[in-house]
């Protein structure tokens, strides 16, 4: 039997989605109404009657009895048909893929991407739009505004759905239609790069590691690498899925994907390594005794991509968020093609994308993507990496070197202070930025500033305002410091300190970045007051 039900319900405090949806502790998402006030809310705004969603997520706890709780929202509330990942599993750029694929009216993804999963960490969920994007902020303003007057939500009482089997459910009046969550996103990978080149190097006897950290690309890589690339039997670590990600944190940088660069780094280290996050957007690579820094990488991909098949005609143009180096924009220049400052958060970019500006975006947080779907794309940019070693026949330490050689080198680095208090941080925030005014003619470090301020974003294409979107500070030398608070944490605040300078080479192009940016990294510290006003002298994570 199947019956709706009106729900009562109240509004909860604090449903605000932040850089990339709604993230909380999992015991909160699993509280009273939670899900399904959010949910309820997402579907007054977009409209659900009559339309077709995407579902899946990437696996964490909670994730199957979220999917079933949507999927009886999304029935009571008149949706015609929803495409669901086969176990309620889609990387977040597979569901992007399917959303667009399809032709539907959007989806909603379940993730809190890089943050740890399980019974007592984090939980997720966003919409995405039917361009595959994530909601931009004018909806999730709309969504966070509805939650709170929300006053009752639709559910449809009903058994679960069976999604453990590709088919065709129905569930009341609305059709499920449960999709092998791998298939079509691989043959998008197989329409952009050169599969036989892959093939063949692979068969000579190129060697990799991917460690999808027992988070979502598991079974992607497999399918990929492994079963159509030919890539060695274990050259996938971590391949499957796991509710708690086997307790890792399936966050691919350096500290966090640790083994990854001690294997990476050691002597019988294979050609190329590389590591995606949680949901599958994120990627890091690592070539042997090299790592390469994602801002870094996001320049190298631009200005190689024509050497795949996909972006063979060449790009329209470049995308980076504000806090990436601005070694991308170095390379649009050379290439005489347009480049885009936006805020941190892949939903700034899909404007710039559906507007035909940008072919490839990137942020420094280990994100790249292009205009192949609307989300960053971690097993793309490995593929796209793949595939440019395969055509310049070169290992990564020596196409970054040619890279920095032709360039010149933005040295890098990301420093993090989780779990600050936030009263603490909002503190320093707000001496910073009442000092910005005054620092412009200051030197510190030896270095001037030449001018600061609190990064604003105009659209170019909706004319849309994005204000406060961190706090930058730019030297005569071309260094810069950049400082936000984290739009994706669940406990506290974390400072993000941004930092970048810039060598011109020939000379100093091989220097440690720590080393290269410790003047600059003194004059954040400086300037900031980062530890009188939260008591740390040290980053908890650099990147
Ligand atoms: C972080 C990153 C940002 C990224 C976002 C979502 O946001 O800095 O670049 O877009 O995570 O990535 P914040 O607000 O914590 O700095 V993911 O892989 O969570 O979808
Ligand atoms: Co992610």
């Amino acid at each position: 039997m199947t019956q709706i039900t009106t729900v009562t319900t109240a509004p909860i405090a604090g449903q605000k989605p932040g850089t990339s949806g709604l993230r909380k502790k999992t015991p909160v998402f699993m509280g009273r109404h939670y899900l399904e006030n959010f949910i309820q809310a997402t579907f007054d705004v977009v409209g659900c009657a009559g339309k077709t969603f995407v579902l899946g997520g990437d696996g964490r706890y909670f994730n199957d009895r979220a999917a079933q709780v949507i999927l009886r929202m999304a029935a009571a509330n008149g949706a015609a048909r929803v495409i669901v990942g086969q176990g309620a599993i889609l990387s977040t750029p597979a569901a992007s893929h399917l959303i667009r694929l399809n032709g539907t009216d959007g989806g909603i993804i379940m993730s809190a991407s890089h943050n740890p999963g399980g019974p007592e960490e984090d939980f997720g969920v966003k919409f995405n739009m039917p361009n595959g994007g994530p909601a931009p902020e004018g909806v999730t303003e709309a969504i966070y505004q509805r939650t709170t007057v929300i006053t009752e939500y639709k559910v449809l009482e009903a058994q679960d759905v069976d999604l453990g089997s590709v088919g065709r459910h129905q569930l009341g009046a609305m059709v499920v239609d449960v999709v092998d969550p791998v298939a079509d996103y691989a043959a998008l990978m197989e329409s952009l790069f050169d599969f036989p080149a892959l093939k063949a190097i692979f068969a000579g006897g190129f060697r990799m590691r991917m460690d999808s950290m027992c988070a979502v690309t598991g079974p992607y890589a497999m399918e990929i690498l492994e079963n159509r690339l030919g890539a060695a039997k274990g050259t996938c670590v971590n391949a499957t899925p796991l509710p708690d990600f086997g307790g890792m944190h399936p966050d691919p940088n350096p500290t966090w994907a640790e083994a990854l660069m001690d294997e990476m780094f050691s002597a019988a280290a294979p050609d190329f390594g590389a590591a995606s996050d949680g949901d599958g957007d994120r990627n890091m690579v690592v070539g042997r005794g090299i790592y390469v820094s994602p801002s870094d990488s996001l320049a190298v991909l631009a200005a190689n991509a024509h050497l795949a098949p996909g972006y063979k005609a060449g790009l329209k143009g470049v995308a980076r968020s504000m806090p990436t180096s601005a070694a991308a924009d170095r390379v649009a220049d050379a290439l005489g093609i347009g480049k885009y400052e936006t805020p941190t958060g892949w939903k700034f970019f899909g404007n710039l994308l559906d507007a035909g500006r940008a072919t490839i975006c990137g942020e420094e947080s280990f994100g790249t993507g292009s205009d192949h779907v609307r989300e960053k794309d971690g097993l793309w940019a490995i593929l796209l990496w793949l595939n440019i070693l395969a055509v310049r026949k070169q290992s990564v330490a020596e196409i970054l070197q040619d890279h920095w050689a032709k360039y010149g080198r933005n040295y890098y680095s990301r420093h993090d202070f989780e779990a600050i208090e936030t009263a603490k941080a909002d503190a320093m925030f707000a001496a910073l930025r009442g000092s910005l005014a005054n620092l412009p003619g200051r030197v510190v470090e030896g270095m001037t500033i030449t001018a600061a301020d609190d990064f604003a974003y105009t659209d170019p294409v909706d004319g849309s305002v994005s204000m406060k979107q961190g706090v930058r500070v730019m030297f005569a030398d071309g260094s810069r410091i950049v400082y936000r608070l984290s739009g994706t944490g669940t406990e506290g605040a974390t400072l993000r300190v941004y930092l970048e300078r810039y060598a011109a080479g020939p000379d100093g192009l091989d220097l440690d970045a720590q080393k290269a940016l410790a003047p600059v990294i003194r004059a954040a510290h400086a300037l900031a007051g980062i530890a009188a006003h939260t008591g740390r002298s040290a980053p908890d994570v650099v990147t």
